[in-house]
């Protein structure tokens, strides 16, 4: 019996190293009419299958502004909110389960995990112009635009899957992309009204 669970784990180690030596990634250039609106663009796998172990992400609020100003992560994931200003902050988000994390200080942090797939947006209280996005995926493979458009997720396991894009304002058509292994496979979108 022991033999057995042994010889099993040793498969499952190399069947997982396999894996992750023979995954592809996706990459391309997304761009945006009007252009304003490009930097709050998240590229994602709409639906993957498997599970992933729950991370804990960071997101500070440095020089009166979130950052980063889009975190992605995996559903049952926790993000740890920072405060590295002088003054106080408030974390709330009305998206999803909807919370408030109150006001706290310099160098105090509130944590959250969310238990749902969806766009939250991120607000402060006390400074209305302050905004960011924690976009929740069911699956990890999502990577925030750069500010020329650019795109990478990486790790992808080969396969087929529907690629989309996530815009507040505008819209793009979903794409099917193939991801072979150790390849980049490529795909743009034009996200418009
Ligand atoms: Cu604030």
């Amino acid at each position: 019996m022991t033999k057995l669970i042994a010889a099993a784990a040793a498969l499952l180690v190399c069947a997982h190293a396999a894996r992750a030596a023979g995954d592809g990634s996706i990459s391309g250039k997304v761009s945006a009419i009007p252009e304003k609106y490009l930097k709050d663009s998240v590229v994602y796998l709409k639906q993957v299958p498997g599970t992933w172990a729950p991370k804990t992400h960071t997101i500070d609020q440095k020089g009166m502004e979130f950052r980063p100003h889009i975190l992605t992560v995996t559903v049952g994931d926790s993000v740890k909110f920072l405060n590295n200003d002088g003054v106080d902050h408030n974390v709330y988000t009305p998206d999803g389960e909807a919370y408030n994390l109150g006001l706290f200080a310099k160098g105090q942090s509130r944590d959250h995990q969310f238990a749902k797939p969806g766009v939250y947006t991120q607000l402060c209280s006390v400074h209305p112009e302050m905004l960011s996005y924690v976009f929740v995926g069911q699956n990890p493979y999502a990577a925030a635009v750069g500010k020329d458009g650019s795109y990478r997720i990486e790790n992808v396991p080969p396969g087929t899957y529907q690629l989309a894009v996530w815009n507040p304002k505008l819209k793009t058509p979903d794409v099917s992309v193939t991801v072979a292994p150790g390849k980049a496979a490529p795909a743009e979108f034009a996200l418009a009204k």
